[in-house]
């Protein structure tokens, strides 16, 4: 087997917040994760990144821009992504995610990096004790930590604008 291409979209709105869901019935179940998909044969990152999330969340999105990639071997579940991680706008006055793959996804919030990073590193410090939190990161999410430290979605974001 080879490796796959997941894309994942911080869709970001006015606050510099994003939307992150738990993932249901398929890799990752259990971990929180940013909206995304596989990049379809033919696709630019733009293109899935646009349609993914409006499949998922209903939101269209405009200044697509690409903000980093991690490598991401999931051992347990014998598979092996390359994650494009692409930056979007949403459109509108303060327009909600809505869930339209229920069965996918726990449901959306708008979390920050902070938020992000917090839930890092309680993994990082409750990794093999316990009290280990049921819900975690997403792989690919951990993997920007540990691959590209200092990587910041909305400082990289405006940075690719300008
Ligand atoms: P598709 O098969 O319809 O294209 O995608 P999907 O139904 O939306 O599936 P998905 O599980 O959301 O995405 C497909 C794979 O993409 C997923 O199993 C692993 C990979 N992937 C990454 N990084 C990310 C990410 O940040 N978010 C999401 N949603 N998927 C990601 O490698
Ligand atoms: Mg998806």
């Amino acid at each position: 087997m080879e490796p796959r291409v997941g894309v994942g979209v911080f869709v970001l709105n006015k606050d510099n917040k994003f939307v992150l869901g738990i993932r249901k019935g398929s890799t990752g179940s259990g971990t929180w994760a940013l909206p995304g998909g596989h990049l379809e044969f033919g696709e630019t990152f733009e293109e899935c990144a646009a349609r993914e999330i409006l499949e998922e969340t209903g939101l269209a999105l405009e200044d697509l821009r690409f903000l980093t990639a991690t490598n991401n071997v999931m051992k347990a579940e014998n598979k092996h992504y390359i994650t494009i991680f692409m930056g979007g706008t949403v459109v509108g006055d303060n327009p909600e995610p809505q869930l339209l793959e229920p069965e996918k996804c726990e449901g959306w919030e708008w979390a920050t990096w902070d938020d992000v990073r917090s839930m890092y590193e309680a993994e990082a410090q409750a990794a093999g004790s316990e009290n280990r939190k049921e819900s975690r990161l997403f792989l690919p999410l951990k993997s920007i930590f540990q691959q590209r430290p200092g990587f910041d979605p909305i400082q990289q974001y405006l940075s690719k604008g300008q």
